[in-house]
């Protein structure tokens, strides 16, 4: 018979990280403040949220490692903003959070979340991060979690 596989972002019992870059913090500490909020809404103890600062987005997979692995979170996710300058600096920061942090969750088995806006400007960052357009930290969380619920059932089917 078929199986379907679903899971919802519950929170419950899981110890959750956060690494969040200082670059642009005026728009990283409110996708912070909404991936707080998130936790809480989902029942994570107070506790069981680690909140990782680094300098900036190109940072964020190595903490997101050390999250992962020395810290064993449940579920990991990566906050930061990313705007577009003058040079092709943007597109290397860009590659290596989203490389880099792909790259963590496959290797590590953890479910990790990228809350990392890539924007053009300033206004676009502020919009993702508890403006017009939602808030992305909290948007990150709520997938983390349903991965990590997800990760608990597929994991839980006998083999054949
Ligand atoms: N880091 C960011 O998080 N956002 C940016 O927009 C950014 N820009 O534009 O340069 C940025 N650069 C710093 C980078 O992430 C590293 O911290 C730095 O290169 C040191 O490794």
């Amino acid at each position: 018979m078929r199986k379907e596989l679903h899971a919802e972002p519950d929170g419950r019992g899981l110890k959750v990280g956060i690494a969040v870059a200082r670059f642009n913090e005026v728009v990283t500490e409110r996708l912070l403040e909404g991936a707080i909020a998130a936790c809480c809404e989902r029942g994570v103890a107070d506790a069981d949220v680690i909140v990782a600062r680094v300098p900036g987005a190109f940072e964020l997979p190595q903490a997101a490692l050390w999250l992962a692995t020395t810290m064993r979170c449940d579920a990991v996710v990566v906050l930061g903003a990313v705007i577009r300058g003058e040079t092709s600096h943007y597109d290397y920061v860009c590659a290596a959070a989203s490389d880099g942090t792909l790259r963590v969750g496959l290797d590590t088995k953890t479910p990790i979340a990228f809350g990392v806006l890539t924007c053009d400007n300033l206004a676009q960052a502020l919009a993702r991060a508890g403006g017009d357009a939602g808030n992305k930290g909290t948007d990150a969380v709520l997938a983390a979690l349903e991965m990590a619920q997800l990760k608990l059932r597929v994991c839980s089917v006998a083999p054949r």
